[in-house]
């Protein structure tokens, strides 16, 4: 027991998702599964690695970004804050963000990923004994039962980092953009991370490291699935494709067949033809101007925008507009 922990689990039934994940398998125009799959225990372990990686900037950037501005974080923002981190990962950035602010009252973490979600709850809860943590394991869409833990008269700052944003479509970010709002409520702040665009060999081998962990992460995806909904994918029969695509301003990464195959998904078969792809991901590289209109055009107004010295990442300080 730590008395300043409570966990709460919002994590749809177990096969809710099943007919969504066979239909967009069977996707006439392109066979995908949703990112938000890759993040079982082991998927969150390879993430873990990845960011670890001389290959991978995102992480490493953010955090150094976060360490530098420290102090100016400490004066904007508030004290006795509820601090609301979406989708929370790895704990290096909440520690920095809590050590830089001035009496945070509350932390509450959401991320979909239970076992992730709890062994880093319980770590920062013993680390700040001060302050009292809620670990919520849910989907970011699920922001109605977020909201229903989620107390009014605190001042909330939310923190969003690691680029998770850059999974979403602009369309589908400004939505989830809108949706915080009504979490975080009036005079309330965010603080966002982004990945800029950049040399596009710089992000390609970004998703393609040398140690081949990336490929692994990608591949796992298969291994979750075939948990999830009992089929019958050869990771084997896979191979790691990540690229960035100019037109859509994106890093894709896809599993591409090796061979024609037939799988079985259970009840149905899948046919995938050699060469042909399955869509895992998205990872969507904004110029600063191109992610301020959208924030804007989602409601928020610049604080501050933050990065680095190469410009390779963007941490933008917002506040809600009120009206
Ligand atoms: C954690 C979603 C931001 O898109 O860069 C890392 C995940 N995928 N390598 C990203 C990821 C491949 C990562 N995000």
């Amino acid at each position: 027991m730590i008395e300043n922990l409570d966990i709460y689990n919002f994590k749809e039934d177990e096969h809710e998702d099943d007919s969504e994940i066979i239909s967009d398998l069977k996707n006439s125009d392109q066979k995908r599964i949703n990112s938000k799959h890759f993040y079982d225990k082991k998927g969150s372990k390879l993430f873990d690695m990845i960011s670890e990686l001389k290959e991978y900037y995102p992480t490493r950037t953010e955090i150094e970004i976060i360490e530098n501005q420290k102090y100016s974080f400490r004066k904007k923002l508030p004290s006795n804050a509820s601090i609301i981190e979406f989708g929370s990962g790895s704990n290096k950035k909440i520690k920095k963000l809590l050590n830089a602010l001035n009496n945070p009252k509350e932390y509450i973490s959401i991320d979909i990923s239970y076992d992730f979600l709890i062994v880093n709850a319980k770590e920062i809860a013993k680390k700040f004994p001060k302050v009292n943590v809620k670990a919520i394991c849910a989907d970011l869409y699920q922001l109605e039962s977020i909201n229903k833990i989620i107390n009014d008269n605190s001042q909330k700052i939310g923190f969003f980092p690691g680029s998770t944003i850059g999974n979403f479509s602009q369309n589908d970010a400004k939505k989830l953009l809108i949706g915080f709002k009504k979490i975080l409520g009036k005079n309330s702040f965010l603080i966002i991370g982004v990945d800029l665009r950049k040399d596009k060999k710089v992000m390609e081998k970004a998703y393609n490291d040398s140690k081949g962990i990336t490929a692994k992460f990608n591949k796992n995806i298969l291994k979750v699935i075939n948990k999830k909904i009992g089929s019958k994918f050869n990771i084997n029969n896979f191979e790691h494709k990540a690229y960035f695509n100019e037109k859509k301003k994106r890093i894709e990464m896809h599993l591409v067949s090796r061979e024609n195959q037939n799988i079985s998904l259970k009840d149905h078969d899948l046919k995938i033809r050699k060469g042909e792809s399955i869509h895992t991901e998205n990872s969507h590289k904004y110029s600063a101007a191109e992610f301020e209109k959208l924030v804007i055009s989602a409601g928020y107004k610049k604080i501050d925008f933050l990065t680095d010295k190469k410009n390779y990442f963007g941490v933008f300080f917002l506040k809600v507009v009120d009206n």
